[in-house]
């Protein structure tokens, strides 16, 4: 996976920098190399590892004309069959936990408040990606709102699905959450999102792979720590699975 050649290819540069550097370093036009190598090796890292950096975006002629869905395709539970019934109109995002202002937000405010449209591409682990086109508010616009509080590290998405049995959930950090791309998207593909999808809210998180994009989303609570929450490794399959709880691209 990109993730991990790009691991190595960090700890290759460092490793490969640090060693014999005690004897290089020792003469003066050794250590000119040393530096120059350092800066060298510092923007590589930098362009590598730059948590702020957009994901690339696509035209609307490179939309995929198929995208599957994954995972849950329709949440069980009658909780969620009489929102879907009411066309989501009694739906409501709770935005609480580590805040200082809880929200509950309704589809008709969500849908009022500054919206980014963005076309790009999801990469499942199980081995698809499809590109196509999300429309929501920023993420940090919520939170704004809400006011996080100081102690406040985390979010964590709980979903209205179920997987083998457990809730879904996903969780993310305070960089991912005011990433200019992160975005909770009621729209796709300029259609009303459908619930094979997420309906009536996913979360889109460019900078990650699929499984951390959670649909279905319901309540968003900002936590300092993930260990409390379910099997404390930050996600469904994260506990389940061994997914890596970072899992950036
Ligand atoms: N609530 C919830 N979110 C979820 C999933 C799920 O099953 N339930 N599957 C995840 C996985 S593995 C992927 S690849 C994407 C699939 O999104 P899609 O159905 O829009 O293709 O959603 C992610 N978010
Ligand atoms: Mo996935």
């Amino acid at each position: 996976m990109t993730l991990i050649t790009r691991r190595t290819l960090l700890v290759t540069g460092a490793g490969g920098l640090l060693a014999g550097c005690d004897a290089i370093g020792k003469s003066q036009p050794g250590r000119d190399i040393l530096f120059k190598a350092e800066a060298v090796n510092r923007s590589l890292q930098r362009v590598l590892t730059d948590r702020n950096a957009l994901a690339r975006e696509y035209s609307d002629a490179e939309m995929s004309p198929r995208f599957r869905s994954n995972g849950t395709s329709r949440p069980g539970g009658e909780a969620y069959r009489a929102l879907m019934a009411g066309n989501f109109a009694d739906w409501r995002l709770r935005v609480d936990g580590l805040v200082q202002r809880p929200l509950s937000l309704s589809l008709a405010d969500i849908r009022a408040m500054p919206q980014r449209v963005q076309i790009t591409r999801h990469d499942c682990v199980e081995g698809w990606s499809a590109i196509g086109k999300w429309h929501g508010p920023q993420l940090w616009t919520l939170l704004d709102l809400a006011g996080l509080r100081d102690a406040a590290r985390y979010l964590v998405f709980h979903c209205a699905d179920t997987l083998l049995g457990r809730p879904y959930y996903e969780s993310i950090d305070l960089i991912d959450a005011f990433h200019p791309q992160t975005i909770l998207a009621w729209a796709m593909n300029n259609r009303t999102l459908p619930v094979a999808h997420g309906a009536p809210l996913r979360l889109r998180v460019e900078r990650q792979l699929g499984y951390k994009h959670a649909k279905y989303v319901m309540r968003i609570e900002a936590v300092a720590a993930l260990d409390g929450i379910h099997g404390g490794k930050g996600g469904l399959w994260e506990d389940v699975s061994g997914y890596e709880w970072y899992g950036g691209i």
